[in-house]
């Protein structure tokens, strides 16, 4: 029961439904009042291919990879508009999150989400054929709104990609954490742990960081794990820098 309030969730509100100025309806679906969950975390993000990339991992190598990757980081919505590309990410806590999320949110297809689960909030999205260079048309785009995790394993793995753990209220936060003993940067790709000029400092001696992440850093440092490893760190501590390559 304990364990169970405490179920989170990632929620991502995305380009497309931004753009249609869907927002205040999805956050009022997903309302405390309606679900009984509460926010833990909340931010808006400039998406970078990193992030995006590693987010939808499990899709590499599918043909619709890049456009999803596109759709995302907001290339889409938004191709004349950098400024304006990012979605709003938030961690919902209590009960069954992860469940009342997805059963508000609808199924994956919008096509389906209408003909099966009407008044989910995928059945307001649409669909749009992939084509390749030549016109033909090779798959589908599902511009869905919404993304909500799907278990609570891709949960605790997507709070995690998203969020730092003082981006999370204290009582709030469900995932072990740990006090950082040294600095670690990134360098063009690779993890150092001395300064030089053009590092970005992902963690510092006294930050928090997730105990996962740290295990993770140590197997890059000892050369167990590779760049994407080390992207699932540090994509967190790159979100909203200026200068980022995106
Ligand atoms: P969900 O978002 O419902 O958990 P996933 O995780 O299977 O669905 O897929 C993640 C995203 O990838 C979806 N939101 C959708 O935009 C896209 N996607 C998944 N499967 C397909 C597909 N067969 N064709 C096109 N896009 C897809």
């Amino acid at each position: 029961m304990q364990q169970n309030e405490l179920e989170q969730t990632l929620v991502l509100i995305k380009p497309d439904a931004l753009k249609i100025s869907l927002t205040g309806y999805i956050l009022s679906q997903f309302s405390e009042f309606h679900t009984g969950l509460r926010f833990a975390g909340f931010k808006i993000v400039h998406v970078t291919r990193m992030l995006a990339e590693i987010h939808y991992a499990e899709h590499r190598g599918r043909p619709y990879f890049p456009v999803l990757v596109n759709y995302i980081t907001g290339r889409i919505h938004y191709s004349d508009s950098p400024r304006r590309r990012r979605v709003i990410a938030i961690v919902y806590t209590g009960p069954d999150a992860v469940a009342k999320i997805r059963n508000i949110a609808g199924p994956t297809n919008p096509h389906v989400a209408r003909e099966q689960k009407p008044g989910t909030i995928r059945a307001l999205g649409t669909v749009v054929p992939i084509r390749d260079a030549e016109g033909r048309i090779i798959g589908e785009r599902y511009d869905n709104l919404v993304h909500a995790s799907d278990s609570t394993a891709s949960a605790e793995r997507e709070i995690k990609l998203w969020f730092r753990p003082n981006d999370i209220m204290p009582y709030m936060r469900i995932f072990p954490t740990v006090t950082c003993q040294e600095h670690f940067y990134l360098l063009e790709n690779h993890l150092i742990t001395d300064y030089v000029p053009g590092s970005v400092c992902l963690l510092a001696p006294g930050d928090s960081a997730w105990e996962s992440d740290l295990i993770l850093l140590e197997k890059v440092r000892r050369g167990e794990a590779g760049f994407e490893a080390l992207a699932t760190v540090a994509a967190k501590y790159l979100i909203n820098r200026v200068g980022e390559p995106d």
